[in-house]
């Protein structure tokens, strides 16, 4: 097996670089109403509550020990020497699979350092807190610039690259989702419909999507996928 290889992953392969999921136990969402911090409504009501939510989680990105863990880095070694295109397509706003070295890289739900206009659409890099006072470089409007992140009822990123990817591959891997959030959650059935590509689960526990699976895995991210990369390149690479 050299084919094309998409890898979706999940708040799950950053957990033990630091970062909080969202639906465990402790995870993001018993702290924070998701309608509050993750909707246009939520921001339109409270934008300065929305803007403290994420410019503490940007800051996050900058705490010691917040760096990419060994599944980042066994993905990006998995790019360098896989002889076919190897496409990650991640749900997180986290910068660890660049950090990692990961280049063929698509974030479906938005970039923390990435704020966009949402007057003229413009998206500009942005590391430092973000408010309601900031002035967009590009059209001049002030108290319009929002966290470049994909709430509930808004459209996921690049859909057209992800089914085109999703459709010529050879292998699917899902890695750290719950399975609970779509368009990505369906993934596995649009790959399973076209009925060319394996599919395999890696995760601390079964998903939400786990029976569709053709291989399921299980164990934490940090060995689980080194493992499983270092069997496909022993096999196929
Ligand atoms: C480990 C581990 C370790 C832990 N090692 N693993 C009714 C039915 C179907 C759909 C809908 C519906 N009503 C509304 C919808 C659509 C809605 C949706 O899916 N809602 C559901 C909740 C029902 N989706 C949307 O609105 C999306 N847009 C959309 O659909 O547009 C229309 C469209 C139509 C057709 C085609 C295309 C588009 C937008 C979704 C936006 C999601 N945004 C968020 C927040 C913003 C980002 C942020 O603040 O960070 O994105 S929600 C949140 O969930 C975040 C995540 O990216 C996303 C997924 O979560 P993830 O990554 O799966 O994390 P968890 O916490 O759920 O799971 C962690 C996993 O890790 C677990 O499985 C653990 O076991 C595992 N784990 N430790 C390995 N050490």
């Amino acid at each position: 097996m050299q084919g094309p290889i998409v890898i979706l992953t999940g708040a799950g392969i950053s957990k033990e670089s630091g970062l909080d999921t969202f639906r465990c136990v402790d995870g993001i969402w018993a702290k924070v109403r998701l309608e509050d911090v993750a909707t246009p409504e939520g921001f339109d009501r409270d934008p300065d509550q929305v803007h403290a939510f994420y410019n503490d989680r940007r800051a996050q990105l900058g705490d010691p020990g917040v760096e990419p863990n060994p599944a980042h880095h066994a993905l990006a070694e998995l790019e360098r020497r896989w002889p076919a295109e190897v496409l990650i397509v991640t749900q997180n706003i986290d910068d660890l699979h660049e950090r990692a070295g990961s280049r063929n890289l698509i974030h479906m739900h938005g970039e923390l350092l990435k704020a966009r206009c949402a007057s003229c659409g413009q998206t500009v890099e942005w590391h430092g807190a973000l408010g309601v006072t900031d002035r967009c470089a590009s059209c001049g409007r002030v108290g319009a610039m929002r966290p470049d992140i994909v709430w509930f009822g808004e459209m996921p990123l690049e859909m057209e690259r992800i089914y085109r990817a999703l459709e010529t591959c050879a292998l699917f891997i899902a890695i750290g989702t719950s399975g609970h959030v779509y368009p990505a959650a369906g993934f596995v059935q649009s790959v399973q419909s076209i009925g060319k590509a394996h599919t395999v689960e890696l995760n601390l526990e079964p998903s939400e999507g786990a029976s569709r699976f053709d291989e399921t895995i299980y164990g934490p991210a940090t060995a689980a996928v080194p493992a499983y990369v270092s069997r496909l390149l022993a096999r196929g690479g």
